[in-house]
């Protein structure tokens, strides 16, 4: 793990927390991730980044704050990267994933709500996130309660703009979030003092929709038997695309696609044909959160496929790039988050038709329902899709979890016994 520790100083990080927190990261990764057979090549860049994580691509950022362009972090799939990327800035996803800050969360915020709001508060309060530490300000939304009160309290650390996400797809609700967009569009050319012109906004339209293509090809692998690419590198590499180079991510992703294409080709997989196939459905998996995809695949499953913002959820939905002026472009950016089937609309349908159609379309054994603890919306359509999914004789558990290891060994038994069922 590469050392910065002059940047790092610059950025205002506790140093100490810093390496407590990250020194154990190469030897974790290692375990996970390198010591897997077979691993496609490819994988070489995404190890380099993790490698490096709070190196090389912070220092582009400084890079680009010191140019006068504006570094934006968010933590949901409905904030807009283009309008950041149109106004010359970067976009980074923050949505943390780890049990090192949740201690001091803890101390400000309740106990009992969910650990991707107690993860990501408690990066500020630690001061152990390069990425928070260089960001011009940051972005929530109002998609849950805990989110929605989280924001007021992250105000007081850092600059925190809300966006209003509505509660249902109504005519109305549609209407909300298109004035949303239109006020964040303003709030950023205020905040940077950068116009967002029509021919930018086409541009980054363009980028961002490539880099959910690129997303969608690498997932399109995944429904080869032989899966050539295991489950715990596709997530990465997602989790990766939140904070990347958007056009460096895309190369990269490329190549590694035509890897995996290949390998199909010759039938070579990274498991035998015989390793049951598991659709994981529900709550994000931000970085580092690797423990259901390493204790569903060190058990002879193979995952293929995620429905949640750290997989389909994230690309599946595209900008439409007809938009002949800005107005035009702004419907469709908002028309883009509209279609991503998040528990917190109500009601919400179609999202039990997504997860019957990725079972089918990735050829799965069997759904693991994952729940981040007091996630209430996704818990309360658990019933629903578990009713769906066993009308189409598809075998179902859903998973309750955290980002701590405490767990660890109960989950293990309880996911060896569902894939010796399969
Ligand atoms: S679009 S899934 S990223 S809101 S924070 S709702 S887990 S209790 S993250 Fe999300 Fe946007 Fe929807 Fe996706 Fe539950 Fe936790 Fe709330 Fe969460």
């Amino acid at each position: 793990m590469a050392k910065h520790y002059e940047m790092w100083e610059k950025l205002g990080l506790d140093l100490e927390k810093h390496d407590q927190f990250l020194n154990p990261v190469p030897e974790l990764f290692t375990e996970i991730f390198i010591k897997q057979d077979n691993r496609p090549e490819g994988m070489d860049y995404y190890d380099f980044v993790v490698g490096d994580i709070h190196g090389v691509r912070v220092k582009e950022l400084v890079a680009e704050k010191d140019k006068g362009n504006p570094v934006i972090s968010s933590f949901c799939a409905f904030v807009p990267d283009e309008l950041i990327i149109a106004a010359g800035g970067a976009s980074i996803g923050l949505c943390a994933g780890a049990q090192f800050p949740i201690p001091r969360a803890e101390l400000e915020l309740p106990n009992d709500i969910c650990p991707l709001i107690k993860s990501s508060v408690g990066f500020k309060l630690e001061r152990v996130c390069p990425y928070f530490e260089v960001s011009d300000f940051v972005v929530g939304e109002t998609t849950c309660d805990g989110k929605k009160k989280a924001w007021e309290f992250l105000n007081e650390h850092i600059s925190t703009y809300v966006m209003e996400l509505p509660n249902t797809k109504s005519a109305s609700g549609h209407q909300l979030w298109q004035s949303e967009i239109e006020r964040f569009k303003l709030e950023i050319e205020e905040r940077s003092g950068r116009k967002i012109t029509t021919e930018k906004l086409a541009e980054a339209i363009k980028l961002v929709n490539k880099k959910r293509s690129v997303l969608e090809r690498l997932y399109n692998t995944r429904k080869a038997n032989p899966a050539p690419i295991s489950g715990r590198d596709t997530l990465l590499i997602t989790q990766l695309a939140f904070f990347d180079d958007p056009a460096r991510f895309i190369e990269k992703t490329e190549k590694l696609c035509e890897e995996l294409e290949a390998r199909i080709a010759n039938k070579q997989g990274v498991v035998n044909s015989e390793a049951p196939r598991i659709l994981i459905a529900g709550t994000p998996m931000p970085l580092p959160s690797w423990k259901l995809h390493s204790i569903i695949e060190s058990n002879g499953g193979v995952v293929v496929c995620e429905e949640t913002c750290t997989g389909t959820r994230y690309f599946e939905s595209k900008v439409a790039e007809n938009g002949q002026n800005l107005a035009e472009q702004l419907v469709n950016l908002s028309e883009r988050a509209m279609n991503i089937n998040c528990a917190c609309f109500t009601p919400n349908e179609a999202r039990v038709d997504d997860i019957l159609r990725l079972a089918n379309e990735y050829n799965v054994d069997g759904v693991i329902y994952y729940n981040l603890q007091f996630c209430q919306t996704y818990n309360m359509e658990y019933n629903k899709v578990a009713d769906a999914l066993k009308k189409a004789d598809i075998p179902v558990t859903q998973i309750e979890s955290d980002f701590s290891e405490n767990d660890s060994g109960q989950l293990n038994t309880r996911i060896q016994a569902f894939l010796e069922m399969l």
